[in-house]
């Protein structure tokens, strides 16, 4: 009796004295301390309970090439990410610009009703990596070997590591009322995101899963999706604390407009296949405000022979 009386105190004291380290921000947060380990104990790839959901997540990843999983992050976790992306909310980089999917200039010399021509408005934020706490969540959790090792088996390719661009890492991607974040796809092969502030209306995330292939850009049906065909594309409505993996570079996709005066705040920590490519100076630009050294000296470095 009296030794449970003791560890619990003890781990009364612990969880006191982690909260407090947490509070002073001189200790990153421990993986327990921001996903919950009970229902998803992904730091243990053995367990009966990760294999399965491992095996789910491939089996949705190979199916429509986005997985979800509920509630993965712990309320305090979800909190703290969101007293930061508050406090950071002064210093995000708004942007408005007109994009194609590839994000590449207009090419006049395709027809006008090539893909690569379609141009829609992008309003959005991003509170760029650079700018995070040392030891925040989003920081920890994108540091943490064991989610990274999970998020390579979820994907089913590895090994994959944490991006090389140090503004798109891991950003958070903010929109409010009536912004849009048109169709596209992204620079990198996998992205995960955390759902931070869901948006009072709108704010959907839709995708045609593979669309295309590192071999093939299937131009015909990026246009169909681009002029309104329903029959390929999947909505997700993303609750906050939910964790999604999604393959951005194959998939075509978006988010529908925000409407009403609660931001959508999205966390996407992003991985990829080879640790030194980053965004093109142009995408840097476009929708992190600058463009650094390292971009201009990695430019010719590009992961595969894909339009963009
Ligand atoms: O906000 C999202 O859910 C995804 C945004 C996106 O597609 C991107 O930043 O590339
Ligand atoms: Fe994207």
């Amino acid at each position: 009796m009296r030794l449970i009386g003791s560890v619990k105190v003890n781990t009364l004291i612990k969880t006191f004295l982690d909260s407090a380290l947490l509070k002073m921000n001189s200790t990153p947060p421990r993986l327990g301390q921001m996903v919950d380990l009970v229902r998803y104990p992904i730091h243990e790839l053995d367990n009966p309970i990760t294999k399965k959901l491992i095996a789910d997540c491939r089996k949705e990843l190979d199916r429509v090439g986005c997985a979800l999983i509920p509630n993965f992050m712990l309320n305090e976790s979800l909190q703290r990410m969101h007293t930061e992306a508050m406090r950071l909310m002064p210093e995000t980089f708004w942007s408005q610009q007109r994009h194609n999917p590839y994000m590449t200039k207009d090419d006049t010399s395709l027809p006008e009703d090539h893909p690569q021509r379609f141009f829609q408005d992008r309003s959005s934020g991003f509170i760029n990596s650079d700018l995070l706490e040392e030891h925040s969540d989003l920081n920890a959790i994108y540091a943490n070997e064991a989610m990274t090792r999970f998020v390579g088996e979820c994907v089913g390719v590895g090994p994959i590591y944490n991006w090389a661009d140090p503004l798109g890492c891991n950003p958070y991607s903010i929109m409010g009322d009536d912004q849009y974040f048109p169709w596209h796809f992204d620079g990198n092969e996998f992205t995960i995101s955390i759902l931070v502030q869901e948006a009072e209306e709108g704010g959907v995330f839709e995708y045609a899963p593979d669309i295309r292939s590192p071999e093939e850009e299937n131009f015909d049906k990026v246009h169909a999706v681009l002029k309104g065909r329903r029959d390929n594309v999947q909505a997700l409505q993303l609750r906050a604390g939910d964790l999604q993996l999604f393959k951005g570079r194959y998939s075509l996709h978006r988010v529908t407009p925000v409407k009403g005066a609660v931001q959508r705040i999205i966390a996407l920590p992003t991985y990829v296949m080879d640790p030194d490519t980053v965004n093109r100076p142009e995408r840097a630009k476009q929708f992190y405000g600058r463009a650094l050294p390292i971009h201009y000296e990695r430019e010719a470095i590009r992961p595969d022979a894909l339009t963009d």
